[in-house]
């Protein structure tokens, strides 16, 4: 698609390149004729590309490609799916610099991140091809004679999936490479600040031999592209990362047609430190955890829960640490962070620090970082309140930026409390010596995710992902977990006996 996904006209200025839809294996323009930019971050005078601005009717014409490639692409052995998801993984591993220096202009996350960014996404292609040779079912005796029982994963149909920016190419693939393993065909709209980073995961799958149909991208605004794909008749699955509001907004219009629907949605994720942890490590780990990807992960650090002994030791190793993290852009290998997606987050962390001033005690940060190269971006100073109550905004709400609140509390059984005082529940993490502690706090969290002496991120693509209470709605991202979303099961049962055999009635016990 790199030569066809240049707009054939007017989208393009002459150092700005156009990029179109991708929809039955063509490039085509959006039928608005209204495009967008795609800038810079953390230098907005930096246009990335103009894509084309989807309209419900561009919908309807991708699905209406992928329900049209679907009975091909079901009776494709899943082996056979399998082995084009492996040539993916493999392209993507051969691109994975440029594809990594693509999403940090875009996005904005420093390179190692998008780097790993990226592997994440090859991890779950190669995990989810080895997944068209397995696709388990269970084969179990039957309760009557002469009688044979299974089950079987089938495809769904047409999935719409819907993502994020702040893992441009990581979390479309969690989601589209399980889909089309298991047979389904995808309309894939991603984020509106991330679609390069999509067009180049697509011109990717193209290179794969995914064949016309079975992946359509369609570009432009949740309300126009994403509200068409969750409403339409034909999408028979849905799958969307994002806030909580839009999620909630999301599954009341798919209930209507009673979809299939998997939801990732609001965190916010603490960290316990206990009187015994060791405190370098906490420290490494919560400012990581915190202020990586400017703190715009799902799963990022926003509450350190501490017991109040060590609270002032533990604090002086976050500050020292955190005015040690270099701002600036993340294609420059020294930086540690880049900037916020765009001005729309940058108020609303400015926002969260005015409440934050009436609840804690600012630290550090608290302002946007405005000097000399950082002037073209959105650049926000890490961030730390101290003395925070459990219950205060700045404790409770999903910030999505580089906004750390530290909540004193007196022992394990308070900390456990205000880790779970939360709407979220998506990942908690605790660091102590102790290991009983650790146990009870693995079976006490009310999160998805939980990590011992390690941050609150770092999830890997083999295990389920996803969270408790508004995080989700109880679906589970990556891991064999991730069929579920995208698969139906069929049990089977297969009489040989020659006669009618009635169950519960013809099974009489041996007794
Ligand atoms: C997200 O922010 O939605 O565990 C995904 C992590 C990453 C994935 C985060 N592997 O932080």
């Amino acid at each position: 698609m790199t030569d066809t996904a240049v707009a054939p006209s007017g989208a393009a200025s002459a150092d700005v390149p156009g990029f179109g839809h991708f929809i039955a294996g063509e490039c085509v323009e959006s039928v608005s004729g209204e495009t967008f930019e795609s800038r810079n971050p953390a230098d907005t005078r930096d246009v990335v590309g103009r894509f084309q601005q989807g309209t419900a009717a561009d919908v309807a014409m991708a699905v209406r490609a992928a329900e049209l490639a679907a009975p091909r692409w079901r009776s494709t052995p899943a082996p056979k799916r399998g082995e084009i998801l492996y040539r993916f993984g493999a392209l993507m591993a051969e691109h994975k610099e440029r594809l990594a220096r693509a999403m940090t202009r875009e996005m904005g996350k420093v390179l190692a991140e998008a780097r790993g960014d990226v592997q994440e996404a090859i991890d779950i292609a190669f995990l989810m091809a080895g997944e068209g040779r397995r696709m388990f079912g269970d084969t179990t005796p039957s309760e009557l004679p002469d009688k044979w029982a299974m089950s079987v994963r089938q495809p769904i149909g047409v999935a719409g999936i819907i993502t994020p920016w702040n893992f441009p190419m990581a979390i479309p693939c969690w989601k589209m490479m399980p889909a089309l393993v298991a047979g389904n065909t995808v309309v894939f709209k991603p984020a509106s600040d991330t679609p390069h980073c999509a067009v180049l995961l697509v011109e990717l799958m193209v290179e794969a031999g995914f064949p016309p149909g079975t992946v359509n991208l369609v570009t432009g605004r949740g309300e126009d592209v994403g509200d068409a794909i969750v409403d339409s008749p034909d999408v028979s699955v849905l799958s969307f990362t994002g806030s909580s509001a839009t999620g909630k907004g999301i599954a009341e219009r798919a209930a209507r047609r009673l979809k299939r629907l998997s939801l990732e949605l609001g965190g916010k994720n603490a960290a316990v430190v206990l009187a015994d942890a060791d405190l370098e490590l906490a420290a490494d780990g919560i400012v990581w955890s915190a202020f990586a990807t400017t703190g715009q992960r799902c799963t990022a650090c926003s509450r350190v829960v501490v017991d109040r002994r060590v609270a002032d030791e533990l604090l002086a190793r976050l500050e020292s640490r955190t005015r040690r993290l270099r701002l600036g852009s993340g294609l420059d290998e020294t930086v540690d962070v880049g900037p916020l997606i765009n001005a729309r987050a940058a108020e609303r962390v400015e926002g969260y620090v005015d409440i934050g001033r009436s609840e804690g005690e600012l630290v550090l940060g608290g302002h946007r970082a405005g000097e000399g190269d950082l002037s073209n971006g959105h650049f926000f100073r890490p961030t730390i309140f101290r003395d925070v109550a459990p219950l205060d905004r700045i404790a409770q709400e999903e910030i999505f930026g580089p906004l750390l609140s530290v909540i004193p509390v007196d022992g394990y059984e308070a900390a456990v409390t205000a880790v779970n005082q939360v709407r979220y529940g998506l990942s908690a993490a605790i660091f102590t010596r102790d290991v009983n502690a650790a146990f009870r706090a693995m079976r006490d969290f009310e999160t998805g995710i939980v990590y011992v002496n390690a941050g609150t991120t770092g999830a890997e693509t083999h295990l389920p992902f996803g969270g408790w209470k508004e995080t989700g709605n109880g679906h589970r991202e990556a891991g064999r977990a991730a069929l579920d979303t995208y698969t139906e099961w069929k049990s089977i049962y297969v009489d040989f006996s020659g006669r009618v055999q009635r169950a519960q009635i013809d099974n009489q016990s041996a007794g």
